[in-house]
């Protein structure tokens, strides 16, 4: 359900509102009605993480989703709402995600939520996998249409509230993150590829008045946790970090295993952000786009797939041996690669005085396609 709404649902919204070619909304709509009935399988009105569209319907046995998956399905639906005039879209979605607010209990909130009766579970809490993208929905879906839903906009200060008191430290070198952590202990010493949208997410929060806006404390902590993500790219083969990194020690590093690199946008995705809206630190001279070029290096250098027709890029692993004739690559590509990681690239590169896409109309959905917001 996630995975299909965000990339293709999100995608052929997109398509529409930039082309006008109505292909692109019939295809939308058959699509969300293929999906729609999905939202009717479980007593939470949060859809199962997968579904069979040629069963559809049936009673599936599922007991548990996660909020990122079940959060992060509302800008689409809605979207598909507002181009048909149909409210049945943004009413399926709107249940889930209430839920999943009221669910939250005014807060951070574990990485899993049981279907039967709307509560969160487990003990993990992070900004990481299973729960990124929920944080990140809290935000932008009340941006997108017109900052008028209270429950989004409180679920996302407090969760920010929380996030920042409980799960931001400093590791060894001095360097800030978000960790994890398990239960009541304390924090893990490693942070997610994936947590690094989250200082990005800052900003835009900033930008839309949160935090104390520009130069508020959203701000001032999305710098430091944009460090720490940065950082992450400058150990082992420069410019291109690990799944999972380590700051304990003195200096941030890879860990065996989980030094691989999926091509994943989250940290040249902050920087686009921090980029645009941090007036002291971003623009044509700001540190962001300095960074952004180291990254870009780093790809160009070692995701292409030796041997193979120039131009063919793949994932990379073995980073942490510090040696580029034990690297290897997969031939997997994630569509994340194009529709995030190289456009967030592009966007940061862009020196026009009008901005594509600028961040106070357009919202991008977690996979990077822009929706226009609604006043
Ligand atoms: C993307 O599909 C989305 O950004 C999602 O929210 C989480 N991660 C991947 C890319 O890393």
């Amino acid at each position: 359900m996630f995975e299909v709404t965000i990339r293709a649902l999100g995608g052929l919204n997109s398509a529409y509102a930039l082309s006008g070619d109505e292909l692109w909304l019939r295809k939308a709509i058959e699509l969300g009605d293929a999906l729609l009935p999905a939202f009717a399988l479980t007593r939470t009105g949060c859809p199962p993480r997968e579904v069979t569209l040629a069963t559809m319907g049936a009673s599936v046995d599922v007991e548990e989703t996660n909020p990122a998956e079940a959060g992060t399905l509302q800008l689409e639906f809605r979207t598909l709402s507002v181009y048909t005039g149909d409210a049945k879209y943004a009413k399926a979605v709107d249940v889930c995600m209430e839920r999943l607010v009221d669910g939250m209990g005014g807060g951070i909130v574990t990485d899993r939520f049981l279907l039967r009766d709307g509560r969160f579970w487990g003990e993990r809490v992070s900004v990481g996998a299973m729960v990124d993208s929920f944080y990140e929905m809290l935000l932008k879906s009340w941006v997108g249409f017109g900052k008028r839903d209270e429950g989004l906009r409180k679920g996302y200060v407090n969760a920010v509230d929380g996030i920042l008191k409980k799960l931001v430290k400093k590791g060894g070198g001095g360097v800030t993150y978000v960790g994890e952590r398990i239960g009541g202990g304390d924090i893990g010493d490693d942070m997610e590829h994936l947590t690094c949208f989250f200082p990005g997410n800052l900003a835009y929060g900033a930008l839309h008045g949160l935090g104390g806006g520009i130069e508020g404390e959203y701000l001032k902590a999305a710098r430091d946790i944009m460090k720490g993500c940065y950082e992450m790219s400058r150990v082992g083969f420069h410019g291109v970090a690990g799944e999972v990194s380590r700051f304990s020690g003195k200096k941030v590093e890879m860990i065996d295993g989980l030094d691989y690199n999926l091509l994943r946008p989250e940290i040249v995705e902050s920087l686009f952000y921090l980029d645009r809206i941090d007036e002291k630190f971003g623009g044509i001279e700001g540190i962001y786009r300095k960074w952004g070029e180291n990254m870009w290096k780093g790809i160009k250098e070692y995701a292409q797939i030796e041997g193979k027709e120039k131009g063919i890029i793949g994932s990379i692993y073995n980073l942490s041996k510090n040696d580029k004739n034990d690297l290897y690559h997969k031939g997997k590509l994630h569509s994340f690669a194009f529709s995030e990681t190289f456009k967030y690239f592009y966007l940061l590169f862009d020196q026009s005085q009008q901005h594509v896409f600028p961040l106070t109309e357009w919202v991008y959905n977690t996979e990077a396609h822009p929706v226009k917001i609604r006043k």
